[in-house]
């Protein structure tokens, strides 16, 4: 396929760094931070003119731009046939406190991605469509990447539609508002024909950075779930109560917290990582005993089966520990571990080698990813796979999450590389 190859050189050569910087600048100052962090949760007024930002710098680059009932966001590039396109884009949602990247880098690229073709001036057999997914980090309505999850399976849209956040608003209601915002932008269904899905996103971990590769060829993503534990005891006098007369929902969470702690220390070997995120304690005064302490679970791990065993410790516990109160909890998020199809491997591979000789860094490194990202649900859907580059100190989901610019520019390259090939196919 020479043409192609050529098509994807002269491609990742008409890739801009300056202009990706300009990009990512511009796009972080919508729920920018003083501490350069980024705050734009899903779908909230400022993540709103954020997608309106988005759409505008799409149609300056000539691309056709549509939105779907969970208001994902497709900027389109047509190609010389009506053959199914090649999907790339990221999610353009952060965390309550994330950087500038997670996320936004991928769609960003992918619009860089097209400004190159465009100066290239490259034709492609299929259309490129570059993907803003609506909610992917699931932190203001749970669970995560409910975008990409109801646009391969529409059937989940109706219960994710009823999911509440904190001020009660539903997730319905949050797209609805979305939807309205971008009137002029075409409307479509989901699950769309899709030929063919690359992702590039940052590590947001150590691995790359450890092992001095500028590129990484994800292989897959570990699996995840996430649970809501409720402590349900009485809210009493913190100075009348006798210790052994009380129902001391903090006391039965922190008891059951250290258990989990220690179950996934004993499960260290295989790499086992658990995160109680998100604590809400009822009626949280200084001198009532705490009568409700609901708080999550995110639990990660390459091998499903562990998580498997961790659930049954989970249920062990709570039926063991005894007091006059309840324990519940419920799983409303579970993902089985990604494996991304060899031959997608390789061509990212050539893409990543390419990128990373003609800068005079090493090749690129092979790994699983610790975090989970949209490609997990299209992985189910069509040929996916995923371009990381590196993340300083392995942060991320913090302010001071950062990538070095020449990383973050092969990243593109690569990804340029990989999109023309796929779109000649
Ligand atoms: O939590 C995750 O793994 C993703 O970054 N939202
Ligand atoms: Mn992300
Ligand atoms: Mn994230
Ligand atoms: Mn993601």
């Amino acid at each position: 396929n020479q043409a192609a190859g050529s098509a994807a050189e002269k491609a990742q050569d008409h890739v801009n760094s300056n202009r990706l910087q300009d990009a990512i600048a511009a796009l972080a100052a919508f729920g920018g931070r003083d501490d350069g962090g980024v705050a734009r949760e899903t779908l909230t007024a400022i993540d709103l003119e954020a997608r309106r930002h988005l759409i505008t710098s799409a149609r300056a680059l000539g691309c056709e731009v549509e939105i779907d009932d969970c208001a994902n966001l497709f900027f389109r590039r047509p190609g010389t046939t009506d053959l199914p396109p090649v999907l790339t884009g990221s999610h353009a949602d952060t965390q309550p406190v994330g950087g500038k990247l997670d996320g936004a880098y991928g769609v960003l690229a992918g619009l860089e991605v097209i400004a190159a073709l465009n100066d290239a001036g490259i034709q492609t057999q299929r259309a490129i469509e570059v993907v803003a997914w609506t909610n992917e980090e699931g932190s203001r309505f749970g669970p995560g990447a409910m975008g990409s999850s109801a646009f391969v399976d529409p059937s989940r849209l109706p219960a994710y539609r009823e999911v509440k956040d904190g001020d009660n608003i539903t997730f319905g209601a949050a797209v609805d508002t979305a939807l309205q915002a971008a009137a002029d932008v075409k409307h479509r269904g989901l699950r769309q024909p899709i030929a063919s899905c690359v992702e590039l996103h940052i590590e947001q971990g150590p691995v790359l950075e450890r092992a001095h590769a500028a590129l990484g060829v994800v292989t897959g993503i570990q699996s995840v779930r996430w649970y809501r534990v409720e402590c349900v005891g009485m809210a009493a006098h913190a100075g009348t109560t006798p210790m052994d007369e009380r129902s001391d929902a903090m006391k039965a969470a922190v008891t059951l917290a250290q258990q989990l702690y220690a179950h996934a220390a004993a499960e260290a070997a295989n790499n086992l990582r658990l995160t109680l995120g998100r604590w809400q304690v009822g009626p949280n005064s200084v001198n009532t005993i705490p009568g409700n302490v609901e708080f999550t679970i995110d639990v990660r791990c390459v091998d499903a089966a562990v998580l498997e065993r961790f659930e049954q410790f989970l249920t062990q516990t709570v039926a063991a520990y005894q007091w006059r109160g309840k324990i519940g909890f419920e799983c409303f998020f579970s993902r089985p571990p990604t494996i991304f199809p060899q031959d997608m491997l390789n061509l990212i591979e050539q893409a990543c080698v390419r990128a990373g000789t003609l800068a005079g860094r090493g090749a690129p490194q092979h790994l699983t990813s610790g975090a989970f990202h949209d490609a997990m649900y299209l992985a189910e859907y069509c040929p996916t796979a995923m371009i990381f580059v590196p993340s300083k100190g392995g942060i991320s989901h913090n302010a001071a999450e950062e990538t070095a610019p020449e990383d973050l520019y092969l990243g593109v390259q690569a990804l340029a590389y990989t999109v023309v090939e796929l779109a000649n196919r």
